[in-house]
């Protein structure tokens, strides 16, 4: 009996020990890519949340001729984050950092449409790629190493992944939808916090595709809410300058129904912070992020603040024409164009008055 208890004992503390060694392994950087690292990969949510891939014996030079191809899959509604934290891929002769083409290059291609075999997105060289976002609960990551010799110096890549329900964005209440599925809808109290950061998914990385992220906020009776967006960059207009429809780019609105407020016009593009200021009428407000399926880029790093006593009558952004901000037409209160015209009106009337007398 005393030596089945030892034994137990035993098997304990070895179950302990090579759970701490797996989990160091695992998360600590450098340590945790053995150099018989599989090459192809199928990695589940379920078996593995997160972890480190890297190229094939790293951190030594990889070798030539050598295509590694890892695929994710999350949970419904989740998404894959990967972030990479080393990248030295062999350059060739004719690699210029200035066009960048990596297709005929050692390259890592990330793919996020399974039905669609064209790579979203293409690193090479030995600039280290941003953090990204797969666009659903699938992404595949693509490593092609050409055949070409001399590339004992690159000693390839290592990246982390992380399978994500709240799309890379940690402040807010988040909301989940039927069976639980995580929605990118947050929403900010006044009760709880009354200054605040929120930001686009993924940053500051990539923001992902064909997502739309929503950022309720609820103050108190009185309040209003203003925000303002730091380093706010969706992506160049398109032509036709049309902020809005296909484009990515971010809307406010002051009701909790769908539909546009057109109190506010959308902003795109790239902006200043001062630029992107915009004031509630109200103790509600929202603020909508849409993207494309194609060319994303850093999204923001807002900013809010509930508040009471703002003035009815200041402009909400300093220059009505150049900032695309709430037109001064608003229907919801008196505007300095109606007050200067009542102004007018009474002085014309004195002087007429005046004149008669
Ligand atoms: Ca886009």
């Amino acid at each position: 009996m005393v030596v089945v208890f030892a034994r137990l004992s035993w098997l304990v503390l070895w179950t302990i020990t090579v759970t701490f060694v797996s989990s160091f392994n695992q998360y600590s950087p450098f340590q945790q890519c053995p150099v018989s690292a599989e090459c192809n990969k199928n990695i589940t949510q379920a078996s593995s949340p997160e972890g480190t891939i890297c190229s094939p014996r790293y951190s030594h030079p990889y070798p030539a001729d050598i295509t590694c191809t890892y695929d994710f899959y999350a949970n419904p509604g989740e998404r894959v984050q990967i972030k990479f934290t080393h990248f030295n891929l062999y350059k060739s002769k004719i690699y210029s950092e200035v066009n960048g083409d990596c297709k005929l290059e050692d390259s890592v291609s990330i793919f996020i449409y399974e039905d669609y075999d064209e790579a979203t997105a293409m690193f090479c060289g030995d600039t280290l790629p941003l953090q990204f976002m797969s666009a659903n609960n699938w992404m595949r990551v693509r490593f092609v190493s050409n055949p070409s010799p001399g590339k004992g110096q690159a000693s390839g890549f290592e990246f982390q992944y992380k399978f994500r329900k709240d799309f890379g964005i940690t402040t807010g209440l988040q909301s989940f939808g039927d069976r639980n599925r995580p929605l990118c809808h947050f929403t900010y109290n006044s009760k709880m916090q009354k200054v605040g950061n929120f930001t686009s998914p993924n940053y500051p990385g990539v923001y992902p595709s064909v997502t739309n992220c929503q950022y309720v906020f609820r103050g108190e009776r009185g309040e209003r809410v203003t925000i303002t967006m730091d380093n706010f960059d969706v992506g160049l207009r398109s032509e036709t300058n049309v902020c809005g429809g296909q484009n990515d780019h971010v809307t406010f609105t002051c009701y909790s129904h769908e539909g546009p407020d057109k109190g506010f016009q959308p902003i795109c593009g790239v902006m200043q912070s001062l630029l992107t200021k915009r004031v509630s009428d109200g103790e509600y407000f929202r603020v909508l992020m849409t993207s494309n399926d194609n060319y994303e880029h850093t999204g923001f790093l807002g900013r809010y603040e509930f508040g009471k006593g703002y003035n009815v009558f200041a402009p909400t952004t300093p220059s009505p024409e150049t900032l695309s901000g709430r037109e001064s037409s608003s229907p919801r209160g008196p505007s300095l164009d109606v007050i200067s015209a009542t102004l007018l009106g009474l002085l014309v009337c004195f002087y007429m008055n005046t004149a008669m007398s």
